[in-house]
């Protein structure tokens, strides 16, 4: 028999050491995980966590991110009061105050600015953590104003709009019936490792892989039959490059086509100039290559394709270098097809389950009728045009230059400046404002600058909603209190709806309510849902259908998928191509002086952007921010592992450690962001962005590297 001491040192859930096990969701990273978590639990604190078997998302797996939330949730910056600032913007000098206080300054000062001029000068704004979007979305409607911005501005929508550009519908790859994989910027061993089990699997199955990835990866390493290595963000080229040598073989779909496909004669012409003769100096790969791997795609279809949020979107020509690479999919018949690309529609919060919610319907009933343009429509017009909401990477230009109308307030939920190109613009520009609010867990370099900070908590203190693939919904319940006297998001929101005495009767009634009225046409309920021990199945839920939406009709002008847009087409005020056109996406900056092309972001395991930096377990990982080189550029430049050294743009430099490896291109330097003390967004160009959906250009800007002081 083990003693009390025994069994508590082994963490046994038992009535003699009082561990018990509760269930809840990860949530560091995006609402398209949210892994099931076994939280053991003891006097009210997180002793230790594990996957939840049996889970329809982890089934028991959990990362290195998710078996660090025991150190997430105790932080030490965690906020536990409503904060007031007292000192300078970004001086970090706050008071105490209580919730009654922190409540009625914001709506006082929010009123008085609304009334003065008008709702539009004030801007709601959601990072990273996307959960409590539609009551954040919802909010900013019923205060009066379109001025809603995301992180999403620098995240997945960019593929989105490509892809309802040319089918009107997002669409997933199938990679469990595919027979060839084009893993296009696929990593996920790194960033989704649910993805990275399924690609092992699919791998057993003897599913051929095409890898294209500038760098070498476990990725490349452990899937690749062929890897491509283009420069960063000359994908565009590539791609056009590989639908010429399909178009030019006859490896193409021509009865899928002449019935689906709409533009195809312009866009054949168009990819003749991407060839044998220019392809390698376009893009480094070699000719050869790019047939062997179109090879590949012909004798081994169906075709699925990786859908990339990032890596493919952050250059200033990314989202048509999308386009280029879903016009395969077209060509080669794989769109809405078993083993393709299936078409999909999200349930809730960028999750598509297989069921449909009200989500959108609780958000649309509430769009201000009369208001001003929001931040960005003017100079993003199709991002506008196809997502309606504020462009966040126009915020801080809309603030300093209070052009075409003064922004003059920001209510954020966990903003991070050093999300955005040229951090020390966006620090400013928050100067600048009369009043900015700020709810995050930690208090962050950037909840510095707020005159009210308000204690948010994780995912293990709050009850919440969500639904999974497959056609499951669950509701969590907390299962430790919230620390100090933190709060949900949603409870937060739904109660300042209160004190700005908004006309939103549902919304006032709680964050409980609202999800009664989101899934109402759902047989299951809020109940069911919380009694349930794991995620339940949606009896609405429905199975995909081959063909259906292809076969109905498809929502873009023609009905077809769209190689030539006619959406773009009929708005030449825009001044943008209709066919997926590629331009060299480098910022303007001297190639002599910048010689190097800094790809800035590519996924690390152990960091999520701004936030696990500070997490010790996962910081002792990587103790220092380090950029990786080519051997050969560190061994021209006298560069050793660990020597610092410098990175610098027109805009700025940092100092960081140096890891030559063999695994980067020649001429291309890699760094990770987020971090404090090493901020690789300081050195980016906060005009290099996409003009068809406003990404900033992180992954393909000029720089300079030297040796910095040993
Ligand atoms: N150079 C470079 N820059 C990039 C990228 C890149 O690849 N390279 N990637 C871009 C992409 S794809 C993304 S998604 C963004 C990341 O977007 P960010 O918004 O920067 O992401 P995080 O740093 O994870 O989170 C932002 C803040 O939200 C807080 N937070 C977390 N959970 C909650 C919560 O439940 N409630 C509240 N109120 N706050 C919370 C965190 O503490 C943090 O301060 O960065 C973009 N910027
Ligand atoms: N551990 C961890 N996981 C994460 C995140 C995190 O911060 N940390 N962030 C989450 C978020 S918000 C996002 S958006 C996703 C992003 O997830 P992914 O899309 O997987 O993003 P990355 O890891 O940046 O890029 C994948 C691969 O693309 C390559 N790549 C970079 N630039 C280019 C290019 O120009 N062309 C080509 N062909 N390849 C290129 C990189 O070398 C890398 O190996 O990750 C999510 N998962
Ligand atoms: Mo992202």
């Amino acid at each position: 028999m083990e003693t009390r001491e025994e069994l508590l040192r082994a963490k046994i859930p038992c009535p003699e050491t009082g561990i018990e096990i509760k269930r809840t969701l990860c949530a560091i990273c995006s609402p398209s995980f949210h892994c099931g978590v076994d939280a053991y639990v003891r006097d009210g604190r997180i002793i230790k966590v594990e996957g939840t078997e049996g889970h329809p998302m982890n089934d028991g797996l959990l990362c290195t991110k998710g078996l660090s939330n025991r150190e997430y949730i105790y932080r030490k910056d965690r906020i536990l009061t409503p904060l007031k600032r007292v000192g300078r913007r970004g001086e970090g000098k706050f008071q105490e105050i209580t919730w009654e206080e922190a409540y009625r300054e914001i709506a006082d000062r929010l009123l008085a600015i609304r009334a003065q001029d008008g709702a539009d000068s004030v801007l709601f704004f959601g990072g990273y953590s996307k959960w409590f979007r539609p009551w954040l979305h919802r909010l900013a409607f019923s205060f009066g104003t379109e001025n809603y911005a995301t992180e999403s501005s620098t995240c997945f929508t960019s593929g989105l709009m490509a892809w309802k550009v040319a089918t009107g519908r997002p669409a997933r790859p199938d990679m469990e019936h595919c027979g060839v994989f084009l893993g296009w910027a696929f990593n996920p061993y790194h960033s989704r490792y649910l993805n990275g089990k399924r690609a092992d699997e699919a791998k057993a199955r003897g599913v051929k892989f095409i890898i294209v990835d500038p760098r070498e990866t476990p990725a490349t390493e452990k899937l690749a039959d062929i890897h491509l290595r283009p420069v960063g963000g000359t994908d565009g080229a590539l791609a056009l490059g590989m639908a010429n040598i399909l178009i030019e073989n006859g490896w193409i779909d021509r009865d899928y086509i002449e019935r689906y496909v709409s533009g195809f004669e312009a866009f054949a012409e168009y990819v003749r100039q991407f060839n044998a003769d220019n392809l390698e100096a376009l893009t480094g790969v070699p000719y050869e290559q790019a047939l062997a791997a179109c090879r590949l795609i012909h004798e081994n279809g169906p075709l699925s394709v990786n859908e990339s949020s990032a890596p493919l979107a952050h250059h200033k020509n990314g989202m048509q270098n999308y386009r280029a690479i879903m016009a395969l999919t077209a060509l080669t018949g794989s769109y809405d097809r078993v083993g393709g690309q299936r078409p999909s529609l999200h349930t809730y919060v960028h999750q598509s389950s297989g069921f449909q919610t009200r989500e959108e319907e609780f958000v649309e009933e509430k769009r201000p009728k009369a208001c001003k343009e929001p931040v960005g429509k003017p100079r993003f017009p199709l991002w506008y045009h196809l997502e309606r909401e504020a462009q966040a990477m126009d915020i801080a230009r809309q603030i300093t230059e209070g052009k075409p109308y003064p922004i003059r307030a920001v209510f954020a939920c966990g903003m991070n400046a050093r999300m955005f190109p040229d951090t020390e613009y966006v620090k400013e520009a928050l100067k600048k404002l009369d009043f900015f609010v700020d709810a995050d867990l930690f208090l962050t370099d950037t909840a510095k600058y707020a005159d009210i900070v308000l204690p948010a908590c994780s995912s293990f203190e709050r009850g919440e909603f969500k639904t999974y693939p497959g056609g499951y919904a669950t509701y969590t319940e907390p299962v430790i209190p919230p620390l100090g006297q933190s709060k949900s998001d949603a409870d937060i929101l739904c109660e300042l709806a209160g004190y700005l005495d908004l006309d939103d009767p549902l919304l006032r009634s709680g964050y409980e309510n609202c999800v009664r009225d989101i899934i109402r046409d759902l047989s299951v309920t809020v109940e069911e849902l919380k009694a349930a021990d794991l995620p339940v199945l949606v009896p609405e839920r429905e199975p995909y259908a081959e063909g259906a939406y292809i076969e109905g009709g498809m929502d873009t002008p023609s009905g077809k998928f769209e190689l030539d847009s006619l959406v773009i087409q009929a708005h030449p005020e825009w001044g943008l191509d209709s066919l997926p056109t590629y331009r060299c996406s480098l910022n303007q900056a001297d190639e002599t002086d910048y010689p190097f092309i800094l790809c800035a972001g590519a996924r690390i395991p152990h960091a999520l952007h701004s936030r696990l930096h500070d997490v010790p377990w996962l910081r002792s990982l990587r103790p220092e921010p380090e950029a990786d080189l080519a051997l050969c550029d560190a061994e021209r430049l006298g560069i050793k592992k660990g020597d610092k050294i410098q990175l610098f743009t027109a805009v700025g430099s940092i100092e960081v450690k140096a890891n030559p490896t063999a695994r980067v291109l020649p001429g291309m330097v890699h760094m990770y962001h987020g971090y404090r003390e090493a901020d690789v967004n300081s050195l980016m160009d906060r005009d290099n962005l996409d003009p068809y959906c406003g990404f900033p250009g992180f992954r393909s800007t000029r720089c300079g590297v030297r040796k910095g002081e040993n």
